[in-house]
């Protein structure tokens, strides 16, 4: 048997690559569908010239996009067209903690900010270089593609963000003979396509990039209205100084979460932004 790694599933088919670089197309054995496991893309198998035999251990499991072994989840966020939304930012940085998947944030268009705009965005955004990596590119121009390359190698990454973010220009960027669809009709429409379909893993370089269907609207999954906080690296570093153990940073007296969003401490839309996933997962709820 062969070892190698799912690639691509459409229709039911998936994609095997093995160390080599060899491809081939194959079906899982029937057995999975008894054992309820569902190959999928990013996984290690083991497979012969009949089908998939067996999955390897996976080291994470993504529901969506279902991908399995993600090293990291790089959330693409545009300066302009459209406009950087921290409120997204925020939505896809604990989505992507809660997968327990290493988030880095990109910053694409910059070519559309003015010097000062540019400037008071990455004043911001510095907030963030405590706890993420943040890179700041212009596909059009090809600016910063080398400092992106550097935290790509060797990995598996999958692109997030919005549609219309620039997901697939940046890929072309990097790598101009995959010739992605970008989507300049939507523009013109002023409203996002999806343009980007199956569940497929992009040969960057030496790294695996999924290039993943875009969504405007993220819900948060049905989670534990206290599991929100633990997702936030700031909060948590100092919840040991809030009076209550379990303190949950909205209400509660001697909250040092809350205190250093008044002293500014804490970048004052991520705070705000918490305070309304909270009210949101609270509100999905069943009521008794
Ligand atoms: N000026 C500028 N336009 C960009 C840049 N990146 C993407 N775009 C445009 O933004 C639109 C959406 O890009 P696309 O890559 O299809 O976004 P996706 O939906 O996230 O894959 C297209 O019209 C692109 O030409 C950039 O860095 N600068
Ligand atoms: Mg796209
Ligand atoms: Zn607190």
């Amino acid at each position: 048997m062969k070892k190698g790694r799912i690639i691509r599933l459409i229709g039911g088919l998936y994609t095997v690559i093995d160390e080599l670089g060899n491809r081939v197309d194959t079906r899982p054995i029937g057995l999975f569908r008894y054992q309820n496991i569902s190959p999928k893309v990013g996984d290690d198998v083991l497979y012969d010239e009949e089908s998939i035999q067996e999955v390897l251990p996976r080291r994470n499991d993504l529901v969506r996009p279902a991908i399995a072994n993600v090293d990291q989840a790089i959330i693409i966020n545009s300066a302009k067209k459209p406009d950087f939304s921290f409120y997204l930012l925020d939505q896809f940085l604990a989505l992507i903690e809660a997968a327990n998947v290493l988030p880095l944030i990109v910053l694409t268009k910059i070519d559309l900010l003015t010097a000062d705009e540019l400037d008071t965005l990455k004043a911001k955004l510095e907030y963030y270089s405590s706890m993420y990596q943040v890179c700041y590119v212009d596909s059009k121009n090809k600016v910063g593609m080398d400092e992106l390359m550097t935290h790509l190698s060797g990995k598996l990454s999958v692109f997030s963000g919005q549609t219309g973010a620039g997901k697939s220009s940046l890929l072309n960027a990097i790598d101009p003979l995959l010739n992605l669809k970008t989507d300049a009709i939507s523009e013109a429409l002023g409203r996002g396509k999806h343009t980007t379909r199956h569940v497929e893993l992009i040969k960057v370089q030496d790294g695996w990039i999924a290039d993943t269907p875009g969504f405007s609207k993220l819900e948060f999954p049905e989670m534990d209205i206290t599991s929100l906080k633990d997702l936030y690296p700031d909060f948590v570093r100092l919840a040991n100084e809030c009076r209550f153990n379990q303190c949950l940073h909205i209400n509660e007296p001697d909250c040092a979460v809350k205190k250093a969003y008044h002293d500014g401490r804490i970048l004052k839309e991520r705070y705000e932004n918490y305070v309304l996933f909270h009210q949101s997962i609270k509100s999905q709820k069943p009521r008794y």
